[in-house]
This record gives C-alpha cells, sequence and structure tokens, in this order.
C-alpha cells in the first residue's frame, strides 16, 4: 500500500476525463488499494483517480461514521436520479472551501466490483452526494464549477493566497 499525491485546483490534470476500465486486474486493485489508503489518511470521504493522476475510472468511498466500510466503484454509471439536496461540501483537491451544492438526493449507480463483477446500488443522501461528486472528478469537473461566477472568483483567490503561503 502506498500514500498517493493528491492534486490541488486549479492543476489542470484535474480537468481530465478518466477512461474506462477495460480489465480489472491486479493494476487496478493495487491502484484501488493505494486510493483506499490515501483516502483514510487524508482523511476523507471519498476519492476518485483522477484525483490522483491516475486516468482509470475507479473511485473509493467510504461514508460511514468509523471508517468501516469501504466502496470500490469500477467504471460507476448513475442509472437513474431522484429528488434534490443542497448540501455543503468540500474537495480533497480544493482543500478548505466549502461551499453547498445542490445534487440528486437519490441514484441508482451501475459499477464493476474488484473482481471485474457488475453490481447495482441504491444511494440516497450523503453516500448519493459522495458518488455524484466522485463521478464528476472522473469527467474533469468540480464541485467549484457549480458555483456562480463571483463565489468561483472568491475561491481561486483563495487557492492562490494559500499556494503563496505553501511555497
Ligand atoms: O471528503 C470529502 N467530503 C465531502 C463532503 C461533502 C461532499 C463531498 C465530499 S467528497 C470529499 C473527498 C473528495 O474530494 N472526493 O473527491
Ligand atoms: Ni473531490
Amino acid at each position: 500500500m502506498a500514500i498517493l499525491n493528491i492534486l490541488h485546483y486549479p492543476d489542470e490534470r484535474l480537468r481530465r476525463r478518466a477512461q474506462p476500465v477495460e480489465r480489472v486486474d491486479a493494476r487496478i486493485r493495487k491502484l484501488a488499494d493505494d486510493m483506499l489508503e490515501t483516502m483514510y489518511d487524508a482523511p476523507g470521504i471519498g476519492l476518485a483517480a483522477v484525483q490522483v493522476g491516475a486516468l482509470d475510472r475507479v473511485v473509493v468511498i467510504d461514508v460511514s461514521e468509523d471508517k468501516s466500510d469501504p466502496l470500490v466503484l469500477v467504471n460507476p454509471e448513475i442509472l437513474h436520479r431522484e429528488g434534490e439536496i443542497k448540501m455543503e461540501e468540500g474537495c480533497l483537491s480544493v482543500p478548505s472551501i466549502y461551499e453547498s451544492v445542490t445534487r440528486a438526493q437519490r441514484v441508482r449507480v451501475r459499477a464493476l466490483d474488484l473482481d471485474g463483477a457488475p453490481f447495482e446500488l441504491e444511494a440516497e443522501d450523503l453516500l448519493a452526494v459522495c458518488i455524484q461528486h466522485e463521478i464528476d472528478h472522473l469527467d474533469g469537473k468540480l464541485f467549484v464549477d457549480y458555483l456562480s461566477e463571483l463565489k468561483r472568483q472568491r475561491v481561486r483567490k483563495k487557492m492562490e493566497k494559500l499556494r503563496r503561503k505553501t511555497l
């Protein structure tokens, strides 16, 4: 296992689109393993491969209180969305920024597991929000893209300031 480097906004590599996994092999299992370790270490409730510079459609999630319920989704697809929920989101790639985003309250998702077997999952509230947030990452999209131009400008300024401090 290894802790991977997480890319930070506005790194252009966060805008790349991940490609479907053709075969769930040892490389993908190692990537998922390393991503879980990186997510728990951060700590965060989700992580998408694009955030660690890998262009495979892989996400890991654990929304449990005690970090005991790891979920790996390979090639996740939303089959159905329902309702609306507004939630304050954060992102490991946009540290120290928390803003409200409106998303579907309930989703039905299809994905492959680490054996390459397809499965479906019904999710609501925080898990549904997290799944949508992670799938966005696989498409090069960040939660700040949903904010007004004014708010995004504020986020950019804050990130630039943070970067100057840590350089
Ligand atoms: O750790 C995370 N918390 C979170 C909170 C509300 C909505 C989404 C998230 S995902 C985030 C981890 C992350 O950046 N995943 O890509
Ligand atoms: Ni994120």
